[in-house]
């Protein structure tokens, strides 16, 4: 209304000294949805303790886009964690690193050698096309698989070819490590800003320490590798790709004496790097894979894209860029998928970097800040049956285009710490699904269970592993379409 109601404390969970709010937070459930079910009795915007750490938990969009944009500079701060630290050197990365000039910097840096190969890119098109061409010819040659390292290696060489102008083929060695290293990454960071003090995952257990240590090292050993290469042939002349353009800022600004206020050192590149490639890896692989776990539950779905499929593209080409305004079903899908299983449920936590406000509630320098993007994805006020898979909440009234029903969807944050990969993991989710759903009809292997819809939470929300029967459709028992490209 009218009224200007008077600044105060948000509702609080009872804390105790030392462990905060610990006590109140014993659940089975995983934090994102123990804080969804907060809100009945806290209202959607509370605030605990945890440990010394004032943290703030916000459920609805108004008060997620109020920190996200309308003060997004007063809310981009990130919080230094014990975990992040080690995967990125106290913070010298754009994720996980506070807000600074050095941040701004590297930040500006990614976000133009991305949109070199942005939308309309000849290049990227091609690079995603080729693996999704590589893609559905192993899927053409095993009857019943786990997609996960293949959707994983096929999204780990789109981002490798940008990053590091190289890829890997099937059974490398490096690309094996790779996956492993990842995993135990994902596993254990990120666990003691938020997760690592809540009961169910323990306090602080050392052996998870440790793998994180171990994993960052052989990280850190390949990045070190690509740097040194990249180093050796760098010229001035060519920008190969994303490292390449790193170190031509590196170079540029310690010609011009432009570093005052700047920290480009090769820590600060590496990090950067390692960023990106850790990203572009596990989120985009992420998505696929709920992709897939969703459209197996949902073979009507399936079959209702492959229609569009075959009416706007038919069987005599592949799909492409250009094609992904004319397959809104297509596009409603995979804007469902990231509604209902966000890549990351709790963003990665905000800081308050001054005295400020959210809605009514003073919120104090050095909060910490965590949006709730299951609760905005689960709004019963704003999604009808949140828990339904269903596309169609996606699409205009006559079916012709796409649209956001609501403004409690954020899959890719947004403001000043928006997602920098956003146009890239849109052009790879709409090819590889176009590609294999064109050539495949997927489902679970007679006599097994549907796969869990459940997902383990951790820095990325993932599903289960299981084995999907992919069976080529009518004209595509070879890898190639019936009549040619
Ligand atoms: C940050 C979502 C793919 C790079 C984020 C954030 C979200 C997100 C929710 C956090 C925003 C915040 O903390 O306010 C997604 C989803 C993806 C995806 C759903 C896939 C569908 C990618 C890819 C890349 C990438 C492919 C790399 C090329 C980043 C980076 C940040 C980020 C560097 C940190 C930005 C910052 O802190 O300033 N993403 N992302 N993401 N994403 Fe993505
Ligand atoms: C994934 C494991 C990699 O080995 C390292 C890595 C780097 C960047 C992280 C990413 C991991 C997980 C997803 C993150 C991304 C930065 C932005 C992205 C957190 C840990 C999201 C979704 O916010």
């Amino acid at each position: 209304g009218l009224l200007l109601s008077p600044p105060r404390e948000p509702p609080r969970l009872p804390a105790l000294p030392l462990i905060g709010s610990l006590l109140s937070l014993r659940s089975p459930l995983p934090p994102h949805r123990l804080f969804q079910d907060l809100q009945r009795k806290y209202g959607p915007t509370f605030s605990l303790m945890l440990g010394p750490h004032r943290v703030l938990v916000v459920n609805h969009h108004r008060h997620a886009r109020e920190v996200l944009l309308k003060k997004g500079r007063a809310f981009a701060g990130r919080p230094r964690t014990v975990t992040t630290d080690v995967l990125t050197r106290d913070g010298k990365d754009i994720a996980f690193g506070d807000y600074s000039a050095t941040w701004r910097f590297h930040r500006k840096i990614v976000h133009g050698a991305l949109s070199m190969f942005g939308e309309g890119s000849a290049s990227i098109e091609k690079i995603i096309c080729a693996e999704a061409s590589a893609l559905c010819g192993v899927l053409s040659q095993s009857s019943c698989l786990d997609l996960s390292p293949e959707l994983t290696r096929a999204v780990t060489n789109v981002v490798c070819w940008l990053c590091f102008s190289c890829s890997y083929s099937r059974g490398d060695p490096e690309f094996e490590a790779m996956l492993r290293y990842s995993q135990g990454i994902v596993d254990t960071v990120a666990k003691d800003g938020l997760v690592d003090i809540f009961p169910w995952l323990q306090v602080f257990p050392n052996a998870d320490l440790r793998r994180l240590r171990q994993c960052v090292s052989v990280r850190d050993r390949l990045l070190q590798d690509k740097y040194l290469q990249h180093q050796a042939d760098y010229s001035d002349h060519v920008q190969r790709d994303l490292l390449d353009a790193l170190l031509r800022a590196k170079r540029s600004a310690e010609n011009h004496n432009t570093a005052e206020c700047v920290d480009l050192s090769e820590d600060h590149l590496l990090m950067t790097v390692g960023d990106i490639f850790g990203a572009g890896v596990e989120t985009t692989t992420t998505v696929l894979k709920w992709a897939v776990t969703y459209l197996v539950h949902h073979p009507q779905v399936q079959r209702r894209i492959q229609d569009e499929l075959d009416r706007r593209i038919g069987g005599d080409r592949a799909p492409r860029l250009s094609d992904r305004g004319s397959l809104p079903y297509l596009e409603a899908t995979i804007r469902e998928v990231l509604r209902i299983r966000p890549v990351a449920p709790l963003f990665i936590p905000h800081v308050a970097l001054t005295d400020t406000s959210i809605g009514d509630f003073t919120v104090r320098k050095g909060t910490r800040v965590v949006i709730n993007l299951w609760s905005l994805h689960h709004d019963e006020e704003e999604w009808t049956d949140p828990e339904r898979f269903d596309p169609g909440r996606f699409l205009n009234s006559d079916g012709s285009g796409v649209t956001v029903p609501s403004p409690s969807y954020l899959p890719f944050g947004a403001g000043v710490r928006v997602c920098l990969g956003e146009a890239l993991a849109k052009m790879e989710l709409f090819l590889f699904l176009s590609w294999i759903l064109q050539r495949f009809h997927l489902s679970v292997p007679p006599g097994h269970p549907l796969p869990s819809l459940e997902g383990k939470f951790g820095v990325v929300l993932q599903p289960a592993r299981y084995q999907v029967n992919a069976t080529p459709r009518a004209g595509w028992d070879h890898a190639s379409p019936p009549h040619g490209q």
